[in-house]
């Protein structure tokens, strides 16, 4: 099966996900030698490797790295045309529609799709939703957009709608990396009885608490970053939530 038609599946089933973001810049091999470790006991969906602005030249180096050592699929986040990396599973083709910057809805997509079909990636068109959580992310700065405001539920609700419509597989809410706090549970319920597709929520999640509610709003995958990078062993607790949610579906 395709990493879209798994996705699919857990969303109609309910099942959660958990998607650990890997930005090249702040993650070394043994860094990643370590994550991987506790990817053994604790068990982790897939991996997003990316980050808005990318200063290293390692991101080919890593993904290698985990390729050659784990299952876990390898989805590309990427902040630009130019970090393809044909190694990954997939890419999350992104559409940033809570902005109106051209380059970042349809010119960068232009300049990769000879690359993208000529490769083996698989392509999981997503609509790209910043969302505005206290402070200027390096996400809004570097795309130059403005997020959705925090406390307006129906425009993003509208902005899936419209993105599912345009035929987007996935929706993807981002308070941005190290946001303040994560996009309100209210938001996220706005989306996800908007539009079908499979929804990810990421930005902020630093909390089992803050993870906890952003399922129970409606998130098929939380993507959690910063607090993993500062505190591994935050992999394990945001784990158990996951699976603790998907247990408990199993037994109703
Ligand atoms: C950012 O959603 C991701 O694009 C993850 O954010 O680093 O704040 O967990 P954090």
């Amino acid at each position: 099966t395709s990493l879209y038609e798994a996705l699919s599946k857990r969303r109609t089933r309910g099942q959660k996900s958990l998607a650990v973001l890997l930005d090249p810049d702040h993650l070394d091999e043994a860094g990643c030698q370590r994550l991987l470790e506790l990817t053994e006991i604790h068990s982790v969906d897939y991996f997003l490797m990316g980050g808005s602005l990318v200063t290293s030249s390692h991101q080919a180096s890593l993904i290698r790295f985990i390729k050659s050592r784990s299952a876990i699929p390898v989805l590309l986040f990427p902040s630009h045309s130019l970090h393809l990396d044909t190694q990954a599973d997939g890419i999350l083709l992104l559409s940033l529609i809570s902005g109106r910057n051209p380059d970042f809805l349809i010119g960068q997509h232009v300049i990769t799709a000879p690359l993208l079909r000529a490769s083996n990636l698989e392509i999981l068109p997503t609509g790209y939703m910043l969302v505005d959580t206290g402070r200027q992310t390096t996400a809004s700065y570097m795309s130059n957009t403005t997020p959705l405001p925090y406390d307006k539920p129906s425009i993003a609700a509208c902005t899936a709608m419209a993105g599912e419509q345009l035929g987007l597989r996935l929706m993807y809410l981002d308070g941005g990396s190290g946001a303040m706090y994560p996009v309100s549970p209210a938001m996220i319920r706005a989306v996800r009885q908007a539009v079908e597709v499979p929804l990810l929520v990421g930005g902020g999640i630093n909390t089992t608490e803050k993870a906890q509610a952003a399922l129970a709003a409606g998130a098929d995958v939380i993507v959690i970053g910063n607090q993993i990078e500062k505190a591994p062993e935050f992999l394990g607790e945001v784990s158990k939530v996951v699976h603790t949610f998907n247990t408990v579906l199993k037994a109703v």
